[in-house]
């Protein structure tokens, strides 16, 4: 029989390794996503959050990034580094009737920085749950205000533009006003990413870019396919924000009133982004020095952390299944007893798409779940379920999420199954 095994499964889970998160957070902190959340993002590719700030952060918000703005608007320049030109857009008076756009005010404004970096907990981490990566960065933000009267915001999808390739960057774009159907509130196209995903990968891993003009529906030359696809207007009140993925075409529209339409956005994306050539935000100094293929965005001076996953090393030595965190101090964060028959060993664990539950097969043929978001200290976490799921021991088992809400479990054991 088979007594002693050790395996090591790396997850990442846990989102509470510090007890009370600090009061400063300017975010509603109690924010979490549903696996239909996350599922609909993917379908969709956007998601919509009310009431992301409570009235008095949406205030704080406003404070900060008005006064940067007015700031940034005295100096008049855009970009954090005088001198820098745009490339993204052409038309520039029509460009520059569209909106009133700051970009990486956190490079200039301390208050702006560290506003993006203490609602890290609750954007990055909603980022990184969406988009399934570990790790979230900034690219840049940029303040967005349709002045009375402005331009409409033209079809577009964001990564072409970008000095990174990647299929997993994400932006959040926050309502500083109430935004309407009159005064310009986003628009989506629901599904379009995959449709751009699509063509990356027919193309050669590359995308067509389109310069952002005057002409809203330029962005179908490039893909005629979705001229006849429906679109979406996501009004939203102030305070409630929208993620959505940097492969969604969206725009907005004109701002057809005498009152601003302000959103504070922030463009994210994942580690280890290598340099692709684009200019875009960077300065003619910085395109001088990358390297491209070669340079990779992690230097947190430029392309701050916002979220990473706290990650827990998983060692199951027999029975008990032992939590190590990788980040910080290096330290055993509690153990608990796997089997519910004594003497049986755990063989094999696995954590759902979102690491809020634990699977584990035993020898006794059992597989058990724990619900293991909340934990991370020497009591054992909630139990779930567990059933018989062979006859002899279980020797791998994985979670697969299919399209729904529900997860499947594979498992495979010495009594020569495969289950699902
Ligand atoms: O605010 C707008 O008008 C457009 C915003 C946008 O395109 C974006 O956040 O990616």
């Amino acid at each position: 029989m088979i007594s002693k095994y050790s395996l090591i499964r790396l997850i990442s889970a846990l989102p509470t390794i510090t007890p009370t998160p600090p009061l400063t957070v300017p975010v509603t902190n109690s924010i979490s996503l549903t696996m239909a959340d996350i599922n609909s993002y993917r379908e969709i590719g956007y998601h919509v959050i009310p009431n992301l700030l409570s009235p008095s952060q949406l205030e704080q918000w406003r404070t900060i990034v008005f006064g940067a703005v007015k700031d940034r608007a005295e100096k008049k320049y855009k970009f954090s580094t005088v001198n820098e030109e745009d490339h993204t857009n052409i038309d520039f008076d029509y460009y520059d009737n569209v909106f009133t756009q700051r970009v990486s005010l956190w490079q200039t404004h301390n208050s702006v920085k560290e506003l993006l970096l203490e609602s890290g907990g609750v954007i990055g981490k909603i980022a990184a749950e969406l988009e399934g990566i570990d790790c979230v960065r900034i690219w840049c933000d940029q303040a967005l205000i349709k002045e009375p009267f402005a331009n409409p915001t033209a079809w577009h999808l964001d990564i072409p533009y970008w000095s990174f390739t990647s299929l997993h960057a994400i932006s959040v774009w926050i309502a500083l006003d109430d935004a309407t159907l009159e005064n310009g509130c986003m628009y989506f196209m629901p599904g379009s990413h995959k449709v751009t995903e699509r063509r990356y990968y027919a193309e050669n891993n590359t995308f067509t870019e389109i310069k952002i003009g005057k002409n809203l529906s330029d962005i179908f030359n490039a893909y005629p396919e979705l001229k006849t696809w429906q679109t979406v207007a996501v009004p939203m009140k102030a305070g409630s924000a929208s993620f959505h993925s940097g492969l969604l075409i969206h725009g907005a529209g004109a701002n057809m009133t005498p009152g601003r339409r302000a959103a504070m956005t922030i463009q994210m994306m994942p580690d280890n982004m290598v340099f692709n050539g684009k200019q875009n935000i960077l300065t003619k100094k910085q395109m001088n020095e990358l390297q491209i293929g070669v340079s990779v965005f992690n230097d947190d001076n430029l392309n701050p952390i916002l979220y990473k996953k706290p990650c827990l090393l998983i060692l199951s030595e027999a029975s008990n299944l032992y939590w190590w965190s990788l980040y910080g101090e290096r330290k055993d964060m509690g153990m608990f007893y796997g089997p519910s028959t004594p003497g049986e060993s755990i063989l094999s664990i696995c954590a759902d798409a979102t690491n809020r539950h634990l699977i584990s097969g035993d020898t006794h043929g059992e597989i058990h779940i724990w619900n293991i978001e909340d934990y991370c200290c020497s009591t054992t976490p909630p139990f779930v379920h567990s059933w018989q799921g062979h006859l002899s021991p279980i020797i791998f088992c994985e979670c697969i999420d299919y399209k729904g809400d529900d997860s499947f479990i594979l498992t495979g054991s010495t009594d020569h199954t495969v289950r699902l």
